[in-house]
Parts: structure tokens; sequence; C-alpha cells
């Protein structure tokens, strides 16, 4: 069992309340909410932090596909218009949970 709290979501191990899921990427609702809307958008792979992804065009592949999930779960899923994304990145980044995910938080519903 993994000790990844997004895995076990991704797993289907941990509940969670999905908003969103494809074959890469998984969308819920952030547990601890600081804005009406609060959502994580997170690849199904583990990978640990955004500076991990390489600097080549696997990275840029990988980098693409979720800021285009973001925009797709931000006014498609949730169809929101005015909206803030935001990405910790390290611990003094303020990154708690140490799989690859971005923020989306809406206080304009
Ligand atoms: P970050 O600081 O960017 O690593 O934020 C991690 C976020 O993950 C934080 O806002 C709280 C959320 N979170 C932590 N554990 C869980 C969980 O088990 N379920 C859900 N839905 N969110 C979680």
């Amino acid at each position: 069992m993994s000790d990844c709290v997004f895995c076990r979501i991704i797993a289907g191990e941990l509940p969670a309340d999905i908003v969103y899921e494809d074959e890469q990427f998984v969308a819920f609702r952030d547990i601890r909410p600081k804005a009406k809307v609060h959502v994580l958008v997170v690849p199904r792979e583990h990978v640990p932090k955004l500076s991990d992804y390489p600097d080549d065009e696997e990275g840029e592949r990988k980098l693409g596909a979720l800021f285009r999930t973001v925009n797709r779960v931000a006014t498609r899923a949730l169809g929101l218009e005015h909206y803030k994304i935001q990405a910790h990145v390290g611990e003094r980044g303020g990154q708690e949970v140490f799989h690859v995910h971005v923020h989306v938080m809406s206080n304009a519903v």
C-alpha cells in the first residue's frame, strides 16, 4: 500500500469528492478548502513535485497536459470564469503533500 495520500485517493483506497477524472488525471475537492471552490488537479503518475519534471520534451508534454487539464477542470468541469491557480513546490514553498498537484480556487461562484 502506498503511503502517498493522493496515490491512495487515486487508487480508490481513500474517499474523495472527485469532480473530474480521465486516463491521466484526477481532480477532487480539497479537504481543507481555502475558497468556496477549492479543487486539486492531480496526475495519476506519482511525481513528488513540479520541479521533478525533466527539462526536456517529456517534461514539456507532462506539464502541458497538467495545465491543459487545469483549464479543463476549472472552466468545463467546474464552470468557473474567475479563479486562481496555485502550486507549492518544496517544503518551504508550502508543499505538504509530495505528489504533484495544482490548486484551483474561486470565491466568484
Ligand atoms: P499543498 O500545500 O500544496 O501540498 O496542499 C496539499 C493540500 O491537500 C492541502 O490543501 C490539503 C489537501 N489534502 C491533504 N490531505 C488530503 C486528503 O486526504 N484529501 C483531500 N481531499 N485533500 C487533502
